[in-house]
């Protein structure tokens, strides 16, 4: 029995391993997702009956338990060198000639041309091939050791891919954050209310450091190889001991690491000229960032011949592209006014092509920074993508200011309601605090149906603009008292459209107390705080109940916080929104999953529904979505015990069966008058 089970154990991983190596460092998925989900399910269950047959190198080892306390300070074999750096081809050619005078007898010398990703480099450590460490860079010479943090990055391989590794090896490289995961995170975190990530070097570095390593395996973060370094005279195992930098790149490869593939031989200065004119412009097209080209010579023996300065190898160097700068005129400052009411003062600009983008406005973060700009409506200033994300102004180009210029100044009242705007005390932000500004409902509304709130589909910012204009809603409780003849009054909602939002509003009653929490929108409470807050108190009259210090105390709460809930909870026009939204059956108050789930009031509650066919509106997901936080349950084939069949068209084979047992069957229309009706 036991062998069998290893046996069916060491296949699954091997299966699996091979699906994620396709996956995350070849970028050509082999299996679909589900797939993998169920192999990935199948292990889990035969590790947990077999917790012996448990290896570290098994795909379920990536995703830690729980948070570490902190990551201990470990010195590096070999120290992390940063590199010199050249600006320009110019530069390059003297730092060659520079390192040529200390190898007379070496002429021209091939180099390796590296894209420069901008990340934050990391060492690894494999003992017997498995992964035993991973160390931050740190200060080159000491680095903090994130090893489960690193697990969770699906490139970085969990055992070396080859039969015989070296007894030890180190590899190097950065881990980054593609360009789309740091949007996507930055997203996030400005609904949580959260400081947002300068760029994606910063989110990742951040990113690395988090105690928490579920947090880290939920931002994808990504890493390609640069460093293979094998100890002298060890046990090499079957690899060959690399003489050359493009050797090591392919050993990596063989040993199943992500190598990034825009790299190249470099015989003279001109190649290595073409290659950093190529990616000058082609580096925008990336999936993620850069910062310019690494050049290594090639050859190992002449790197050990040249060796390093205090804090560079004489034999490497970054080839940098100049920040780009462009001059362009003011032509307007617009304000805009975000979810939480603060105020941005944003330049319209006179369009300007920077760093592959056109780019035509750019942020002028707060009231103190324009002032410090002394920004005269009609300046030319000069903009850069500092970070290669979010341009900002960077100085004004005064002596071209046009005579008749006027200082620009932010407003006294808010843009989108007219009252007066406050700048707290020590705070650099300016901010609407009048809770029905249109611009903090619209806020509030696209909050609140937040995927991770009360996910409500259909309420996004088209609607919301449009009901908050006409004065439909006046807060997140006015959603419940929503009707299918006011939605009906706006233009393009027609009948059909305006069910399912009224379906998926109601729908939403369903959503726990600490979604609730998060969807309220207190400042400093995000989702995370949110579960944390509901599972200590377990409704909004236990949180409005407990003393500061007790809110304050609770594991990562804090003070500011704590503060935070205990204010917004005391102003009169959000208990009042509170009260509004308990009348309108939201679960203001944590409830046993079974009594949610059988609780009498659900409209479908007890009801069993197939699916069949193609439904007019919904999908399948959307529908099961619908009648399963409606109490109701969905199975995949029709019985006896089948409450009602939903047939869209195309109906198949379960239609003629649920005829022959009688069973009713609902249209999509009907199903919505049922959830809406409530
Ligand atoms: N960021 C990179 C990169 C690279 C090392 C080896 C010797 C000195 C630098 O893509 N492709 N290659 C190297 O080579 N370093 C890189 O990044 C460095 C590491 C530490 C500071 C820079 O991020």
């Amino acid at each position: 029995m036991g062998d069998a089970v290893a046996q069916q154990i060491q296949q699954l991983r091997e299966q699996l391993q091979q699906a994620s190596y396709a996956y995350y460092v070849l970028d050509q998925p082999r299996m679909e997702d589900e797939v993998y989900d169920r192999l990935y399910r199948q292990l889990q269950d035969l590790e947990t009956r077999h917790p012996e047959l448990v290896t570290p190198d098994s795909p379920t080892q990536r995703v830690g338990e729980r948070p570490a306390s902190q990551f201990n300070s470990v010195p590096h074999n070999i120290p992390l060198y940063s590199l010199e750096n050249a600006f320009g081809i110019e530069e390059y050619r003297a730092w060659q000639e520079k390192w040529q005078r200390l190898v007379p007898d070496v002429s021209e010398a091939a180099a390796v041309a590296e894209l420069k990703i901008d990340g934050s480099a990391i060492a690894l450590t494999y003992e017997n091939g498995l992964l035993t460490r991973g160390l931050t860079r740190g200060d080159g010479v000491t680095g903090e050791e994130i090893t489960q943090n690193l697990k969770t990055i699906r490139s970085i391989p969990l055992r070396l891919q080859i039969d015989k590794p070296p007894a030890r090896v180190e590899v190097r490289g950065e881990a980054f954050l593609p360009l789309n995961e740091f949007e996507r995170i930055n997203q996030q975190r400005e609904a949580n209310d959260e400081a947002l990530f300068a760029n994606p070097r910063n989110a990742a570095a951040g990113t690395l450091r988090q105690l928490d390593s579920r947090i880290v395996a939920d931002r994808r973060l990504d890493f390609f190889a640069y460093t293979l370094i094998i100890p002298e005279n060890a046990e090499t195992g079957e690899l060959s001991l690399p003489a050359t930098q493009w050797d090591s790149l392919e050993d990596l490869q063989t040993l199943g690491f992500k190598v990034n593939p825009n790299c190249t031989v470099c015989q003279t200065a001109d190649d290595v000229a073409a290659f950093y004119d190529r990616w000058s412009t082609e580096r925008h097209d990336l999936p993620y960032l850069t910062d310019g080209v690494v050049v290594k010579l090639n050859d190992f023996a002449l790197q050990r011949q040249l060796g390093f300065t205090q804090k560079f190898p004489r034999w490497a160097i970054a080839l940098k592209y100049p920040a780009e700068e462009v001059p362009t005129l003011v032509k307007a400052v617009s304000v805009q006014v975000g979810r939480t009411g603060a105020v941005t003062p944003v330049a319209e600009l006179d369009a300007v092509q920077l760093a592959g983008t056109t780019v035509s406005r750019a942020t002028l973060h707060n009231s103190d920074r324009i002032q410090e700009l002394d920004l005269h409506i009609g300046d030319t200033v000069v903009v850069r993508k500092a970070g290669e994300i979010i341009p900002e102004v960077v100085r004004v180009l005064s002596d071209l200011r046009p005579a008749d210029a006027k200082p620009f100044r932010l407003p006294t009242h808010c843009p989108e309601c007219g009252e007066v705007l406050v700048k707290p005390e020590g705070e650099a932000v300016t901010r609407c605090i009048n809770a029905s500004c249109p611009a903090i409902v619209r806020g509030a509304l696209i909050h609140w149906a937040r995927r991770d709130a009360l996910d409500i589909n259909g309420v996004g910012s088209k609607w919301v603009e449009q009901w908050v204009e006409q004065g439909l809603v006046k807060s997140v409780a006015d959603l419940y008292d929503l009707t299918v003849e006011q939605l009906m009054t706006l233009d393009r909602m027609g009948e059909k459209l305006a069910m399912k939002i009224v379906a998926a509003i109601a729908a939403s009653k369903q959503q726990s107390w600490s979604r609730v929490l998060y969807g309220l929108g207190i400042r400093h409470v995000g989702t995370v705080n949110a579960q944390v807050l509901a599972q200590e108190f377990p409704s909004v009259d236990a949180l409005k109940a407990a003393k500061i210090e007790d809110v304050e105390a609770v594991y990562g709460i804090g003070p500011e916080i704590a503060q935070s809930v205990y204010e917004w909870l005391r102003n009169p026009a959000n208990w009042q929104l509170v009260e509004q939204l308990k009348a309108a059956g939201l679960q203001l108050e944590s409830t046993e999953p079974t009594t949610q789930a059988t609780s009498e009031d659900l409209p479908l509650s007890g009801n069993t529904f197939v699916l069949t066919g193609t439904l007019p509106s919904l999908s399948r997901h959307e529908a099961k979505a619908l009648i399963e936080q409606a109490g109701g349950k969905v199975t995949g084939s029709v019985s006896a015990k089948t409450s009602y069949l939903l047939a869209g068209a195309e109906a198949g084979s379960k239609l003629t069966k649920a005829e022959k047992l009688g069973i009713p069957q609902l249209s999509e229309a009907d199903l919505l008058k049922l959830l809406g009706q409530k």
